[in-house]
């Protein structure tokens, strides 16, 4: 029998998979200065669009001057294009579309956001799968876990990081009692490796690690280790608007506007991609948010 070498099978079956060098050599260096632009303004306080230190999950508010990530990275306002060409690259959406076992056409525009050290306290995100309660019972959350199959999330760093924890195999499986004793209140670990089956991930600068965003994991962040890591998601549209929620509670309206359309690289699919998301967006209602903060 063949051994099924892709990174599809590693994806399937512990719910993670690491893939090198898939930032080109030659863009390292527009995209490591537009990062480090998009973080001055943020720090600066000149982009409101932030992950907010004290709010692990979106809503995100602007309590605490001291960020962990930087929303909406391809926002026209921010005027970087590399964000838009890497997230539309070759390298990049065949892993997706390899990931997925989707075309080009089913291709949906997602998040894409960076993830960055905050400055002056650090801060830590719970034991949580993305758009599963921490209360869900056994029952709900087996049937989140079913349907989680028309999306891929990743984190690509640009400088080593080993901020996230995740259970491997537990995007298959529903919480044992006692993963459900230390992930149903909203307190962050004091260490995440208390967690029964838990890893830590590093990943060296240059590695994306693409994940089930329901998998079990955990994050630290300390004000100490500079991190910029790049974090997106890209959806297939045979999953319908499941994915509505956890993806339009971040707020992406600005990606109506044709501003944005058009500082997308010229290319069909990336139109094809963000048209996809718009119709998500039509037929979809309010949407709530997908874990309490
Ligand atoms: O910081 C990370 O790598 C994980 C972030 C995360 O889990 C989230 O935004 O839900
Ligand atoms: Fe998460």
């Amino acid at each position: 029998m063949a051994v099924d070498n892709s990174i599809k099978a590693t994806y399937d079956e512990q719910g993670f998979v690491v893939v090198p060098g898939l930032i080109p050599e030659e863009d390292w260096e527009e995209l490591e200065a537009a990062c480090q632009r998009v973080i001055r303004k943020t720090r600066e306080g000149d982009w409101p669009h932030r992950r907010t230190v004290g709010k692990q999950f979106p809503p995100f508010d602007i309590d605490n001057p001291d960020s962990w990530g930087v929303q909406h990275v391809m926002h026209p306002q921010l005027n970087e294009p590399a964000f838009g060409k890497w997230y539309t690259s070759q390298a990049l959406l065949s892993a997706v579309k390899q990931l997925l076992g989707c075309s080009d056409e089913e291709l949906q525009l997602e998040l894409f956001n960076l993830l960055i050290n905050p400055l002056d306290h650090d801060f830590a995100l719970r034991w949580h799968r993305d758009d599963v309660g921490e209360k869900a019972t056994e029952e709900e959350e087996r049937s989140a876990l079913q349907l989680w199959h028309h999306g891929v999330q990743w984190n690509a760093a640009l400088y080593t990081d080993s901020c996230l924890f995740i259970i491997p195999r537990s995007h298959k499986n529903v919480r044992t009692p006692e993963q459900r004793q230390l992930s149903e209140t909203l307190e962050p670990p004091k260490n995440p490796m208390d967690m029964p089956g838990a890893i830590q991930l590093t990943l060296q600068p240059g590695e994306t690690v693409f994940y089930n965003s329901n998998i079990l994991h955990c994050a630290t962040y300390s004000s100490k280790t500079p991190r910029a890591t790049l974090h997106g998601c890209i959806g297939d549209i045979r999953g319908g608007s499941t994915r509505a929620r956890n993806v339009l509670q971040h707020g992406l309206d600005w990606m109506k506007v044709d501003d944005f359309r058009s500082s997308l690289p010229e290319d069909w699919r990336a139109r094809k991609m963000l048209d996809n998301l718009l119709i998500m967006q039509r037929n979809s209602g309010p949407v709530g948010y997908s874990l309490q903060n």
